[in-house]
């Protein structure tokens, strides 16, 4: 009989390589600000998936779960350009070298967790680069890692003005995904989950560094 085993509630596992955590990267009113700046009267949500979402930088396709040169938005809004260098200024000498120093990251993603909504188990698609950031604003939440190969598993508390930076076998090899359920259970407590908000960072894998031009015949890189 094969039994799956799985993380007890006041478990967390071994951290995957390349998994780094930043809690208080940001400062409370740059979580404020950020949140404002995200919610203005213009903000660009999407309703098409079970939680709303806004891209920038390029549109990820999420039914057939890719992202070309035509998906491309334009540039990053400034708000998100600086707290993408915040972002690469704190990560470690890896993500660093592998990060352009100018232009870390091109493509962001807002989700928005109401209680009850999460994301699926995943790795991120090839055609997203090495290096994947997520902050985190509002509530706390339990990120659930797997790796399929040897059945690791390991959970990491994302606590509100967190940074999470994953590259190596923590981008490539582990799932990643936030389980739909209205608590979380963390240091032996029952926490309520209220709203949050992630940003995530990527780059684009390599059309666009090697210079591809996009719908409107302007350069991607
Ligand atoms: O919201 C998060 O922390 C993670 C988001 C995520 O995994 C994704 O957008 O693929």
């Amino acid at each position: 009989m094969s039994v799956q085993l799985s993380l007890l509630a006041d478990e967390t596992g071994v951290a995957p390589a390349g998994l780094e955590y930043c809690a208080d990267f940001l400062a409370p009113h740059e979580e404020t600000e950020l949140l404002a700046q995200i919610d203005g009267h213009d903000s660009p949500w999407l309703d098409d998936l079970s939680r709303r979402v806004q891209h920038f930088g390029y549109k990820y396709d999420y039914s057939n779960r890719r992202l070309d040169a035509t998906a491309r938005i334009g540039p990053l809004p400034e708000w998100l350009v600086e707290l993408a260098r915040q972002v690469r200024g704190v990560a470690s000498a890896e993500p660093k070298r592998l990060l352009d120093p100018d232009r870390p990251f091109v493509q962001a993603i807002v989700n928005e967790y109401l209680p009850g909504q999460g994301v699926a188990p995943h790795i991120d698609r090839d055609c997203f680069g090495p290096v994947v950031a997520t902050v985190s604003l509002g509530s706390a939440i339990n990120m659930d890692f797997r790796c399929d190969a040897t059945g690791d598993e390991y959970i990491q508390r994302l606590e509100p003005r967190s940074l999470v930076v994953l590259h190596g076998a923590a981008r490539s090899e582990w799932r990643h995904g936030i389980a739909k359920r209205q608590t979380d259970t963390w240091g032996g407590q029952k926490t309520q989950r209220r709203r949050r908000v992630s940003v995530t960072f990527r780059t684009i894998a390599s059309w666009a560094s090697a210079g591809s031009t996009d719908s409107a015949g302007s350069q991607v890189a």
